[in-house]
């Protein structure tokens, strides 16, 4: 109980201290022995599950993340980036510079019983970075794939594995059960999910994953030689999606915060936060962070229903809307940045991540072809201009008929927003309309929330966006929406 207080105390004062102008870790004079570092920088990649564009301090003071803030505010704030709307495609275009559509991604997300996955001819990033010479960890939530060995982590360029394959789970007792979220679904049964490597790690102590996640990033980062390869750590960290579950002390940092729900899921960001210093703690002792490139991203927008915020954006998780797709993030490296502490307007979309970090790690990136992404790191070193100036938002023209593409300040949206079943406010399943033939136009820069509909006055310019988009589907491929087959995960070789 001493050591929660001491730590609880010790963490209002970062806190404070957070918001206090500060000297850059390479000023620090207790700055640790430097290791030689291999020519090639760390890449650590954290990725936030579900957080809301109103979930981070530098947009709602509220928010009580001092170690993002810190980061941010001495990094690049990434103010025009964006993800797909939920999970598993999120993830597939990060780590494949690939638009699901062309994954068979676009529909939903990976059912905890379903074969859905990335291609296996697909090549993902830790694969590349591997051969590049990088160790390649990841701890946290893979959601790509389970349902055969050759799709998890460690057959897809991962070194070691320590987390879970699904969507989500209970944060203390590992499994996954939806009886527990009230949400009827298709899926039944409950099964354990926690896995290190292709082993199921079987953990009943009632610790916290998010905990678990950011001990075993501390161990991989105090183990790691820097003089015989560089690293590149992917954290996706499951908080703070869905089940609303934290550490008392860390509700209590919000007890003026009236709706229950929102309190928890605040103490998960703050949880979440307090964890994301721990491991810059490590990489600071390591004397890595000389040598180091911080990444910091959400898979999509926050879910009102479990306490999720993305005002003033219109929209939710799960949806076509601003508040779906529009990323909180940032990058710090005091090394590698040119501009530092400043806002970068530039668009950058989920697929350039897999070029970008390529590119960091030195990566030639005329060998890369066929991918839709292409590499911002030049324009977020100067936190100025982009290498693109439009994206598809989604396009799903087998489950949903629904589409969403960006060209300079406009965005098209065909049909109907919402890419999932579930009604976002009642928890319902609401089925999507896929005959919905509603066209709206937005201009995002004069319309930031998407209130306005321009269709009807701009018609030449849906005709134009109409056009590009149809260029985008040539490429796509049918959306994967197998039928869920076996419940029990520990069994995973059954399954398919
Ligand atoms: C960042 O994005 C928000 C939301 O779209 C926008 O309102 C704001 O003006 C942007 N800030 C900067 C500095 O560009
Ligand atoms: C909660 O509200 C009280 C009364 O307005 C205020 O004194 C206190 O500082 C607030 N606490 C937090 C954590 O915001
Ligand atoms: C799930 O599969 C594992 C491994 O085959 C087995 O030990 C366990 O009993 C199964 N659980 C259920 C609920 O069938
Ligand atoms: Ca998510």
């Amino acid at each position: 109980m001493g050591s929660i207080l001491f730590l609880f105390s010790w963490y209002i004062m970062m806190t404070i201290a957070a918001n206090i102008p500060v000297n850059g870790y390479r000023n620090n004079r207790h700055q640790p022995y430097e290791k030689k570092r291999s020519s090639r920088p760390n890449i650590v990649l954290i990725l936030a599950d579900d957080q809301g564009w109103n979930d981070v301090g530098w947009n709602n003071p509220d928010v009580i993340t001092p170690h993002l803030n810190w980061l941010a505010r001495h990094g690049v704030i990434l103010n025009n980036s964006y993800v797909q709307p939920m999970c598993s495609p999120s993830r597939a275009a990060i780590l494949t510079g690939k638009y699901p559509h062309r994954l068979g991604l676009q529909w939903s997300v990976i059912g905890g019983n379903q074969p859905k996955f990335v291609p296996r001819k697909t090549p993902m990033l830790a694969e590349k970075l591997r051969q590049k010479g990088y160790r390649t960890h990841i701890t946290g939530k893979w959601h790509l794939g389970h349902c055969s060995d050759d799709l998890i982590p460690t057959s897809r360029g991962f070194d070691s594995f320590f987390g879970i394959l699904r969507g989500w789970s209970d944060y203390f007792t590992r499994i996954l059960d939806w009886s527990q979220i009230t949400m009827r679904s298709s899926e039944q049964g409950a099964s354990y999910d926690f896995w290190r490597n292709e082993n199921v790690y079987l953990l009943q102590d009632g610790s916290y994953n998010t905990d678990l996640f950011t001990e075993e990033a501390v161990k991989i980062i105090d183990a790691h030689d820097q003089k015989k390869s560089p690293m590149f750590l992917y954290l996706p960290y499951t908080s703070p999606h869905f089940p609303l579950q934290v550490p008392q002390p860390f509700k209590n940092l919000y007890q003026n915060e009236t709706d229950t729900k929102r309190q928890t899921y605040l103490g998960m960001v703050s949880s979440l936060d307090f964890s994301v210093g721990r491991v810059v703690t490590a990489l600071k002792r390591n004397g890595f962070m000389d040598n180091t490139v911080i990444i910091y991203l959400s898979d999509n927008g926050g879910a009102q229903n479990f306490g999720g915020s993305n005002l003033p954006l219109r929209g939710d998780k799960s949806d076509l809307w601003e508040g779906g797709t529009k990323s909180v993030g940032f990058v710090y490296s005091p090394k590698f940045l040119g501009q530092q502490g400043c806002i970068h307007p530039g668009m950058i979309h989920a697929v350039d991540w897999f070029p970008t970090i390529l590119d960091i790690a030195g990566h030639n990136q005329g060998v890369l072809s066929k991918i839709d992404g292409v590499s911002q790191w030049q324009y977020i070193k100067q936190c100025y201009g982009s290498a693109r100036n439009e994206f598809v938002y989604n396009i799903d023209d087998f489950v949903a008929k629904s589409a969403a593409i960006r060209v300079g300040d406009y965005k098209l949206i065909l049909g109907d927003p919402r890419v999932n079943v579930f009604d976002p406010i009642t928890n319902h399943p609401v089925p999507i309309d896929p005959n919905n033939r509603e066209v709206r136009l937005f201009n995002l820069k004069s319309d930031p929330s998407e209130g306005h509909n321009l269709a009807s006055e701009m018609p030449d310019q849906v005709i134009l966006m109409i056009r590009k988009l149809h260029e985008y589907r040539r490429d796509s491929i049918a959306a994967q929406n197998p039928i869920n087959v076996s419940p029990n995960i520990t069994d995973r070789k059954s399954v398919v």
